[in-house]
């Protein structure tokens, strides 16, 4: 048996009843074989990165899994194309993404996988849920404070809309 490792996974959305699609993705998430539900952040919106696209809801997730990490993202694209996602185009507008932010204390850097999440630094709507579920002085497994990286991100624009579970 492997040992289990805590992932955090982002959870964002844009289309068709956006928070209740991430309170769907929970309930996936909760059932996966191979994974310990350990809690969510609140629920945050924000406007798109992309102009013309409607403003997404976010959240964090965070779990303990046995799973290896592309079977953990195997899972997770499952869940997202049950919700009907659609890959039109990329960072297109979408019904569910869900992406793998942090995997234990593994860099990697695969073709299908990349954790840390590559654009974590950017994206307040990850960075300030994923501190929810964190205790203070969090560092991230290639070194970076997760305190450092909200400095250098402002909180300006997102809007935590309560608890979403
Ligand atoms: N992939 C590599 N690393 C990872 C990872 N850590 N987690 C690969 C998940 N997948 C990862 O993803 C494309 C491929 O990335 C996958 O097949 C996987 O092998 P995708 O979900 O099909 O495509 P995407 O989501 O369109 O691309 P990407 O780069 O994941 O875009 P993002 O980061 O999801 O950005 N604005 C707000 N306010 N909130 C948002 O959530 N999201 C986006 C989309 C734009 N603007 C947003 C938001
Ligand atoms: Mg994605």
């Amino acid at each position: 048996m492997n040992r289990p490792e805590r992932v955090f996974i982002g959870l964002g959305s844009n289309l068709t009843e956006p928070a209740e699609q991430l309170r769907q993705a929970l309930g996936s998430l909760r059932r996966l074989p191979g994974c310990a539900w350990v809690g969510v952040s609140g629920l945050y919106a924000s406007d798109s990165l992309l102009p013309g696209q409607s403003r997404y809801s976010n959240a964090v997730a965070a779990l303990d899994t046995t799973l290896p990490p592309l079977t953990l993202l195997d899972a997770l694209q499952a869940i997202e194309n049950d919700q009907g996602r659609v890959r039109a185009e990329r960072w297109g507008a979408r019904t569910l993404d869900l992406d793998i932010i942090l995997f234990g204390d593994r860099v990697l850097d695969e073709p299908r996988l990349r954790v840390p999440h590559y654009h974590l630094h950017a994206r307040p709507f990850v960075l300030y849920p994923l501190a929810e579920l964190v205790s203070e002085g969090f560092i991230l497994a290639d070194g970076r404070s997760l305190q450092a990286l909200l400095h250098a991100c402002p909180f300006e624009g997102l809007e935590r809309q309560g608890e979403l579970a």
